[in-house]
């Protein structure tokens, strides 16, 4: 039985929608962000980062949110929940995936700790508000693709027509800028991808059992 460790609402809600679309037996190990359990010796262990997600799989431990979506969707190849390896499709998703976590995650972190940039409180306020703004970018982005992929007659995924590990990825970090000024769901196209994928009753199982509050994203 996997493991994953988690705090409500944190990076770990990405593979946790996953492990319920796979409908695997899975284990939810909270790791108490609001006593600093993410920097205790024990979970040090586990993810040296001091980050949440971890996934346990046997005698695998494996961090990085990316990396556990992917081992997952390989683990179990008949969800479909990633294209067939090697093809364009395939190459589409990891572009997806990829994009997600090293530039919109990567640029949504520097958005909710810029004092870990600066000592300064004033310079802290403009790292924030600037990521804030290229964060909005990189929805545009994802919105433009979303049309593109609406005018050719394929939605409403980002892979057209194929649901895949990245969209509840997209739901999580779209679920963070939920108190921007211009959050992810205001965009046409991402807002229906958004509604779409918090109606599936994976997503809305694994929203319940982290205890998450309206507005869900
Ligand atoms: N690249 C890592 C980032 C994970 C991450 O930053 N998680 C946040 C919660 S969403 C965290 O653990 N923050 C604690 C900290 O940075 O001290 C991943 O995708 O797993």
């Amino acid at each position: 039985m996997y493991k994953l460790y988690y705090y409500p609402g944190n990076a770990n809600l990405a593979p946790h929608m996953l492990l319920e679309e796979l409908g695997v037996p899975y284990e939810l190990v909270l790791v108490d962000r609001d006593r600093n359990a993410h920097t205790s010796p024990e979970y040090l262990k586990l993810n040296p980062n001091g980050r949440i997600p971890t996934l346990i799989d046997g005698d695998l431990v494996l961090y990085e949110t990316a990396a556990i979506c992917l081992h997952l969707v390989d683990r179990h190849p008949e969800a479909g929940m990633a294209p067939p390896v090697g093809t364009d499709a395939r190459a589409e998703f990891y572009k997806w995936l990829v994009y997600l976590t090293n530039t919109l995650q990567a640029e949504l972190l520097t958005y909710f700790y810029p004092e870990r940039l600066t000592d300064d409180a004033g310079a802290a306020a403009q790292v924030k508000a600037h990521a804030e703004r290229r964060v909005g970018g990189m929805l545009d982005l994802i919105e433009s693709a979303l049309a593109r992929n609406t005018d050719k007659g394929r939605g409403p995924y980002l892979l057209g027509e194929n649901y895949s590990a990245a969209d509840p990825y997209l739901l999580m970090l779209g679920r963070w800028t939920r108190f921007m000024q211009r959050p992810a769901r205001e965009r046409m196209h991402l807002g229906h991808h958004l509604a779409l994928i918090a109606a599936r009753p994976a997503v809305q199982r694994a929203f319940e059992s982290e205890g998450l509050q309206e507005p869900l994203y």
